[in-house]
């Protein structure tokens, strides 16, 4: 047996004289090796660095709140109905036999890390088990919406789950509701207005101090140590980054108390960063307005986003970057999908759409930077995103892609594919992914030799770009929207915290004579 694999909990204990465990840390002594590199034309010079750096990770695992905005929608109740599935236990009978509550799809909860080699050959343990970190189960929710419906009843309407899993869930889910919530009709398309009977009246102020007091009151009810707030809601049009309106923290705070025109996500961030809870963005929209960056900032809060990284941008992501890291030239990339979902419904609207195609089309772009040698500066592939809405598939989304690439001496390379799968069974583990490692992130901190003081990541929280189809990152930082270097930068910078090095794949000890 050369291979073992946990699917249990286990224990993981560093031996090493770099690593020191207190009842209430993890201090990690760690040697960050990186490359700084100076070009002059054709000459270039690679200097290696190393720098030390101590990383320090609480050990106490808070009891988690999680608010979403837009919780009576497709992602809303099936994440939730999730969790309270796994939660309890349960089991349902289908055509196919048994079904069993799990957490398919979620890096943390069903992916394995090989933490290195033992007598019987690799260890892979689960990805949940490398640092002390919540557990879904454990996550108590709540959120607000725009239509008052229970959850019981909108996780019917949302025709996502089983009947006879919803039928054991639905004294549970009945008894939440969601809350008022800010609802501006010009942001999500018209044809979301008869869904709309549970709306916060008010200015702005108001209505941002409303969010605020719910959030507060959510704490205190549920006794929960820490809230973080995910919208989930209906994508919203761009909205216009104007000086003066949205351009810092102070003129945003200024507008929302003149009445002027800011995004329902937006007052949902201000409100969530004032109250001192992450905020992350599920949806396309340009919530994260300089002015929203700057507050973040200013308050220590993480904000991250944009717009979960479920089906077809995913494979986007593995397979561009296999392809242009194999030396191939993918020329025209075609992705279609259709979908009959609410979702679908609001990004039937051009401006909804148009948030949607930006963020789908976007994630091709560092993997052809990459690589000068296939493509000429500022060449890329085409590229076309197409969406249409056609109810009768529901929540079943089917998503069809073409790719044509380059191959030697004028050859042609088309790979055709075709993908059907509920949308919120996808999404709803990127969600508690999202919340659990924004959680962990805000237990580590890092301190460079020579420094005073521990430092907490920057406020843009650029670790959650796996989870996202156009993550957001510190202005002036690169943006990596290849899979496999994304879930490394979470692998590794886990594997920091306990003083490990990065996961290299080398393997010299199988390689040497
Ligand atoms: P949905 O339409 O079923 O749910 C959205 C919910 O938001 C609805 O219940 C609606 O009433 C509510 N809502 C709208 N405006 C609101 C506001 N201002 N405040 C509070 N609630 C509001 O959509 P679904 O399928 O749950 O998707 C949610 C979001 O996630 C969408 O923006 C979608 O584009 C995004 N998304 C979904 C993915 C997926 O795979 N399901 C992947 C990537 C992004
Ligand atoms: C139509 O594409 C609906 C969208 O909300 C998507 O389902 C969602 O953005 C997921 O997109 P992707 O590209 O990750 O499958």
């Amino acid at each position: 047996n050369s291979l073992q694999t946990f699917t249990m909990s286990v224990n993981i204990h560093i031996n090493s004289p770099n690593v020191k465990y207190t009842d209430t840390h993890i201090f990690a002594k760690y040697s960050y090796e990186s490359t700084s590199v100076q070009q002059d034309g054709s000459n270039i010079t690679v200097t290696p660095r190393s720098t030390q750096m101590t990383f320090r990770t609480e050990r106490r695992v808070p009891r988690l709140g999680v608010m979403l905005v837009g919780w009576g929608g497709n992602n809303g109740t099936t994440v939730t109905a999730a969790v309270l599935a796994n939660k309890l236990g349960l089991t349902w009978r289908t055509k196919n036999g048994e079904m069993k509550a799990n957490y398919y799809g979620s890096l943390l909860q069903s992916s394995t890390v090989c933490l290195g080699s033992g007598l019987e050959g690799e260890v892979n343990v689960p990805f949940r088990d490398i640092l002390p970190m919540v557990h879904p189960n454990n996550i108590v929710f709540d959120g607000w919406d725009i239509s008052s419906m229970d959850l019981g009843r909108a996780m019917e309407r949302a025709k996502v789950l089983d009947w006879s899993l919803q039928e054991q869930l639905r004294p549970y889910m009945s008894c939440l509701k969601p809350r008022p919530s800010i609802y501006i009709p010009e942001f999500i398309a018209a044809n979301q207005e008869s869904r709309a009977d549970n709306v916060l009246t008010g200015n702005l102020t108001e209505q941002v101090e409303q969010i605020r007091a719910d959030i507060r009151d959510f704490r205190q009810s549920s006794g929960v140590d820490k809230v973080i707030v995910l919208w989930t809601a209906n994508t919203e049009r761009f909205c216009d980054i104007v000086p003066g309106i949205n351009d810092t923290a102070k003129n945003l705070l200024a507008a929302i108390q003149a009445g002027a025109e800011v995004s329902p996500s937006t007052l949902f961030a201000v409100a969530s960063i004032l109250e001192g809870c992450a905020y992350i963005n599920g949806a396309p929209q340009n919530t994260f307005v300089p002015g929203a960056v700057e507050l973040a900032m200013q308050r220590g809060v993480f904000i991250a986003g944009d717009d979960f990284k479920s089906g077809q941008t995913k494979i986007k992501s593995v397979l561009v970057d296999f392809l242009v890291s194999a030396g191939i030239k993918p020329t025209s990339i075609v992705s279609y999908n259709h979908l009959g979902n609410n979702d679908g419904k609001n990004l039937s609207a051009p401006q909804q759409f148009r948030s949607k195609e930006i963020s789908k089309s976007n994630v091709v772009d560092d993997i052809v930077q990459s690589n000068p040698i296939l493509y000429k500066p500022g060449e890329k592939p085409d590229h076309c995103v197409v969406i249409k809405y056609v109810p009768y598939v529901g929540d079943s989304k089917r998503a069809m892609d073409e790719y044509t690439s380059e191959i030697m001496m004028g050859g042609l390379n088309t790979i055709a594919m075709h993908n059907t799968c509920e949308d919120s069974l996808l999404a709803s583990p990127i969600i508690l992914d999202l919340v659990i490692l924004t959680e962990l992130c805000q237990r580590v901190s890092i301190k460079p030799q020579g420094e005073e003081d521990f430092q907490s990541f920057h406020s843009v929280l650029a670790l959650l770009s796996y989870l996202c189809k156009a993550p957001m990152v510190p202005s002036g930082t690169p943006v990596i929207n290849a899979f496999f270097r994304q879930r490394a930068c979470i692998e590794n910078i886990m594997r920091a915290c306990l003083g490990l090095p990065p996961q290299n794949h080398m393997m010299l000890e199988h390689k040497l004579q």
